[in-house]
């Protein structure tokens, strides 16, 4: 079976292990969003309080990234100092660039993709990010269209996001999740929500306030063999939203900056993030570490009512 090759691959820190063996619901956590997303040492703050979250209402964190020659479910506190202070010399690890960093040994953060496929390798159903890839403006051009979605139509994981990041254009990406039979929920607004704004304008399929309601959902999908995940939006909290024109107008100088310097492939979003936060003189990056963390608490609630529910399906 693949299943138990992929197991020599594995690596379960002895924080995940116990938690699974006490029969404790698990989150996946990525660390593009570390090593990539943001900069040090925001990056390893909020690394630590979003895992201190999901411990504080419930569930044991599981941040995944490819170190020394494991895809390794949980970190220890100085493996997460050492992604941080990495930063970008750390490799960015889609789907793509996963066997060769595993391969060599190497450092590795896990992008949305990547870090569904180790969760699902191990067995975990939730993982909560920022916000996830895209679409990016001008992909009729450029092609440019995030492994994320690709990850999304064949890998069973739940997503908790802030929808997708404002910087791509998020009407093709629903239009690309709803070809692939992706579902986008929602909860706590009807739009999907589009990253530092809580609004992108665009309905998602369904609003599913409560945690055993989307659980229901997702047990459902996946009871059926409908493989692939489930996008779960939530917005940023009001008090910590950009204002729509201050990051409409940015956000075009950013795209500008990474036109003119011919930033291309991977390296995209990080910049724009980079250059995004800069502009902003470090309001986007407060924004972001919010948005996170509310995607934590949420997706920290589905776990729990995943877990119960399949309890439920078991006595029954
Ligand atoms: N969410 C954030 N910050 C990030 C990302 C998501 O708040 O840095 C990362 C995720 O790892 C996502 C990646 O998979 O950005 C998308 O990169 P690309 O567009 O190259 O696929
Ligand atoms: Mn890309």
């Amino acid at each position: 079976m693949s299943e138990d090759r992929a197991a020599d691959w594995l690596r379960l820190s002895p924080a995940v292990a116990a938690a699974r063996a006490a029969g404790r619901p698990l989150v996946a956590l990525e660390s593009t969003i570390i090593a990539h997303g943001m900069p040090y040492p925001q990056n390893v703050r909020t690394a630590r309080e979003v895992e201190a979250l999901v411990r504080s209402l419930g569930a044991e964190p599981a941040t995944i990234a490819v170190v020394g020659g494991f895809v390794r479910i949980g970190l220890q506190d100085d493996e997460l100092e050492q992604l941080g202070r990495a930063g970008t010399a750390v490799h960015k690890v889609s789907r793509r660039d996963l066997p060769a960093v595993l391969a060599n040994g190497e450092l590795g953060a896990t992008t949305v993709a990547a870090t569904m496929i180790c969760a699902a390798l191990a067995g975990i159903e939730v993982f909560v990010t920022g916000g996830i890839g895209g679409v990016h403006r001008g992909a009729a051009q450029s092609f440019d269209i995030s492994a994320d979605l690709q990850e999304l139509a064949r890998t069973s994981v739940a997503v908790v996001c802030a929808g997708a990041k404002s910087v791509l254009d998020i009407g093709l990406t629903l239009e690309y999740l709803e070809t692939h039979g992706v579902p986008v929920l929602s909860c706590e607004q009807d739009n999907f929500a589009a990253f530092y704004l809580r609004d992108s304008g665009f309905r998602a399929d369904w609003r599913l306030d409560e945690p055993a309601a989307q659980a229901r959902f997702i047990r459902a999908k996946w009871a059926l063999g409908l493989a692939g995940g489930v996008v779960l939006s939530t917005p940023v909290p009001e008090a910590d939203e950009m204002p729509r024109e201050r990051i409409d107008a940015i956000t075009a100088q950013a795209l500008a900056a990474a036109d003119s310097q011919g930033i291309t492939g991977k390296a995209i979003t990080p910049f724009l993030l980079a250059r995004i936060e800069a502009l902003t003189e470090g309001e986007s990056l407060a924004t972001n570490i919010a948005l996170v963390k509310h995607n934590a608490a949420v997706g920290t609630r589905l776990a729990l009512a995943l877990a119960l529910a399949k309890r439920a399906e078991r006595a029954g």
